[in-house]
């Protein structure tokens, strides 16, 4: 008999979004720890849909099945997370301004990161998806930001990371700390575009942004 996380797993793979919201609210309701079940369920339920849509066996029909399907899983864990983390939202660490860059639309890996920041008492404003430079520059300065967060997950869209950094530098100087992120980038590529920072996930995210403000508050 295969085990809830297992067969959560399975029903992110097919696509099958009311199995999956089921299998989500009853893992939960066992008392599982939420970020852990993403590890270990969307994750891996992610990396199989990616690897079958890139061998052609998935179409980009299946792609959004699934896509709905681990954006419900997400939510749930994510709400309860939120849910969780309101009492250390106390002393607020400072302002973050996340978005996906302009011609990607990919968020799932986005909205994770914005929801653990935010759980760990940071101020989260989240712009969206496919966001042009002005568009990122613009909902800084409205909310005043300490940290712009730049998502790209396609390998054409992480150019767009460049042209955000090099427009917010000429127009701001170094006033926004810029940080980079998305499956295909790296530190090296975080380097080469004169980004603050990059983190491979959410956890890692966070101790970057507490990093980046510790700094800043020392000087
Ligand atoms: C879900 C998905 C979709 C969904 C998106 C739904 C949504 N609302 O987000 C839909 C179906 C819409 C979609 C569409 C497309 N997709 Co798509 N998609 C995926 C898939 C399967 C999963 C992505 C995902 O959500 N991952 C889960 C999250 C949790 O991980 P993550 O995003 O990497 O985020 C983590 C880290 O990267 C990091 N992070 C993320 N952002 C940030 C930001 C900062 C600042 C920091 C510090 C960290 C950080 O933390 C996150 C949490 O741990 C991937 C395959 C894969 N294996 O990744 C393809 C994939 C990204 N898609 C791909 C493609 C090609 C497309 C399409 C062009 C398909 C088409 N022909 O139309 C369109 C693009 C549309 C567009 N203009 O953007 C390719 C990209 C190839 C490439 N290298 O360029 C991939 C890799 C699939 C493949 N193997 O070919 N897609």
């Amino acid at each position: 008999m295969p085990n809830k996380t297992e067969e959560l797993r399975q029903a992110i793979i097919d696509g099958d979004e009311e199995t999956t919201r089921r299998l989500s609210e009853e893992i939960l309701a066992e008392g599982s720890d939420p970020l852990k079940t993403i590890e270990e369920c969307v994750y891996p339920a992610v990396a199989v849909v990616g690897e079958r849509f890139e061998k052609g066996e998935y179409f980009l029909t299946e792609l959004m099945l699934s896509a709905e399907a681990m954006k419900v899983a997400v939510d749930i864990f994510t709400r309860k997370m939120s849910s969780e983390g309101k009492s250390s939202a106390i002393n607020k660490r400072g302002t973050v301004l996340l978005g996906t860059v302009k011609g990607d639309v990919h968020e799932i890996g986005k909205n994770l990161v914005a929801t653990m920041m935010k759980v760990n008492g940071f101020d989260i404003y989240d712009a969206g998806k496919d966001l042009s430079p002005t568009e990122f520059l613009e909902k800084a300065d409205q909310v005043n930001a300490d940290i712009i967060g730049l998502s790209a997950l396609m390998t054409n869209t992480m150019l767009r990371q460049r042209e955000t950094i090099t427009y917010i530098h000429e127009k701001r100087g170094g006033k926004y700390k810029i940080i980079v992120g998305g499956a295909p980038t790296t530190q090296g590529w975080a380097e080469e575009i004169g980004a603050d920072g990059w983190a491979p996930d959410a956890p890692s995210a966070v101790a970057l942004v507490k990093n980046l403000q510790e700094k800043s508050s020392s000087h």
